[in-house]
């Protein structure tokens, strides 16, 4: 059988992090979480395919190109995750495993960041636990796809 591709998405501003608000995202480069989410994924035999986007649009379109050939996605949506219907359905339509992580703990803070629009869409939510997130949403997926 040949190694499987778990996509892992990253939204809006997600390219700054390590360069900004160090007091709530922590000093972590984006590729720095990358980096743990390959090492996590590789002790599950899994490959890594990461794309960020400032773009809603140009997220859909990974979502679907991941329809082909990856067996799930994590997706870190950055503050699409409250209003982006579009993303929703992308991932609505995607059939193996979706995983939403924040390195913060959106229901912790302003109200607005309560509602997420892809946790109904989700398999399940991994938030508050930083870059550690994406280590257990690899896990998560492992777990996933070996019971599906
Ligand atoms: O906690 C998370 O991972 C979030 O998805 C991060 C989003 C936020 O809108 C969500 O409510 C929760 C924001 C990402 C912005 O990242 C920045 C990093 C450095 C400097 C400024 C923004």
């Amino acid at each position: 059988m040949s190694t499987q591709t778990v996509m892992v998405l990253s939204g809006p501003n997600l390219n700054l992090l390590g360069e900004r608000e160090p007091e709530v995202y922590g000093a972590d480069t984006l590729e720095d979480h990358m980096e743990v989410a390959r090492r996590a994924a590789a002790t599950h035999g899994l490959d890594v395919e990461h794309m960020q986007s400032n773009h809603e649009g140009e997220l859909v379109d990974a979502i679907h190109a991941a329809r082909d050939d990856c067996a799930a996605i994590v997706i870190n949506p950055g503050a699409f995750t409250h209003y982006a219907w579009a993303i929703h359905d992308a991932l609505a339509a995607f059939e193996g495993p979706v995983i939403e992580v924040h390195l913060s703990n959106p229901a912790a803070r302003e109200p607005w960041r309560h509602t997420s629009v892809v946790a109904p869409v989700a398999a399940g939510t991994i938030a508050g636990f930083g870059g550690d997130g994406y280590r257990l949403a690899m896990d998560a997926v492992a777990a996933l796809l070996a019971s599906s």
